[in-house]
């Protein structure tokens, strides 16, 4: 079993009796390519991440794998179709992560529209010598029209929240969700009606090549001046250039990033010069609790293959 990152002994500690387990042995760097492919060459079975790629060249070069296993519950980083023919089993980790994502999405929408990034970064900077009148004002959650793109399990949760924020939900999908209209009360909309109508539009669907870039230049001028934008889900979805020029012109009023296209982003990426973008280095699902749960239907998932049982979360 080969482990592409350093994870807490307590998650990997079950496999070692019965396995050989390796692991890329530091945190905060994901593993080279060059061991990537070398470790791949003699594995059973990946445990991987997000900032690795697992293409065809990964997978073909690992002649006795048997099972990928992703520690997120997108599956971007993998090409599915070249493990699917090598009939390689992938699994990811839904569920678990939903609402700890649900709850981050919700905090970035209030970090955003009420700038409590920026109002304590100048705090602490000494920069709090009066208040004003106007210092600082922001958007209303409350009463405000929630427009969210992607109503999976986490856009849902996110949606059940705005009910105590007597939010009015919008929500846009490839397919109805007709128990959750008639349940809560989320009204689906066109594309175009969520994005004219929304006080806060939240991305959370996942990145596949039906959505990378369906957010642009075209889609951020129909959004409200007033609008705050919201991204938890992948930074390719988002035209991010056009999402630069709506935010630095005011054509939108604020964004909040939990992802970019590129991660780590760059210290020079234009977005992070503007005041009207807060960020978050990638952390929706970051709560101990979830990390652990999504780490140990990994470890599941892993040993199920390995001793040909069904895991659960199969994705091929
Ligand atoms: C993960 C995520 O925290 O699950 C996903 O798809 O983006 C996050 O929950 C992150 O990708 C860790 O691999």
């Amino acid at each position: 079993i080969y482990i592409t990152r350093r994870l807490p002994e307590e998650a990997v500690a079950p496999l070692r009796d019965k396995y050989e387990v390796q692991m890329w042995e530091e945190e905060a760097k994901s593993v080279p390519r060059d061991v990537l492919l070398k470790e791949a060459s003699s594995a059973h079975a990946l445990w991987t991440m997000l900032s690795d790629t697992i293409d065809r060249e990964v997978i073909e070069q690992a002649p006795q794998l048997e099972v990928i296993s992703n520690l997120a519950v997108g599956y971007n980083n993998i090409d599915i179709e070249a493990a699917k023919e090598r009939g390689i089993i992938v699994t990811n980790t839904p569920d678990v992560l939903t609402e700890t994502t649900a709850d981050l999405a919700f905090g970035l929408m209030m970090m955003t529209a009420r700038r409590l990034g920026e109002a304590e970064r100048d705090l602490r900077a000494g920069e709090w010598k009066s208040w004003t009148p106007m210092g600082y004002v922001g958007m209303d959650l409350y009463r405000a029209k929630l427009g969210i793109i992607g109503m999976g399990r986490i856009g849902e949760a996110v949606a059940r929240r705005a009910r105590g924020f007597d939010m009015d939900v919008l929500y846009h999908n490839r397919t109805r969700r007709h128990e959750s209209e008639s349940m809560y009360g989320f009204v689906y909309a066109e594309l175009d009606e969520l994005l004219e109508q929304s006080d806060f539009v939240v991305v959370l669907a996942p990145l596949t090549e039906e959505t990378r870039g369906m957010l642009g230049a075209d889609e951020f001028a129909k959004m409200k001046e007033t609008a705050v934008f919201i991204n938890v889900a992948r930074g390719e979805i988002i035209d991010e250039k056009a999402l630069y020029e709506a935010l630095k012109e005011r054509r939108i009023w604020a964004a909040g990033l939990d992802v970019f296209a590129k991660e780590p982003v760059a210290m020079d990426h234009p977005l992070l010069t503007l005041p009207n973008v807060t960020t978050l280095p990638h952390i929706g699902s970051a709560s101990i609790k979830t990390r652990l749960a999504m780490m140990a239907l990994n470890r599941d998932a892993i040993v199920n293959v390995l001793e040909g049982e069904e895991p659960k979360n199969r994705l091929t």
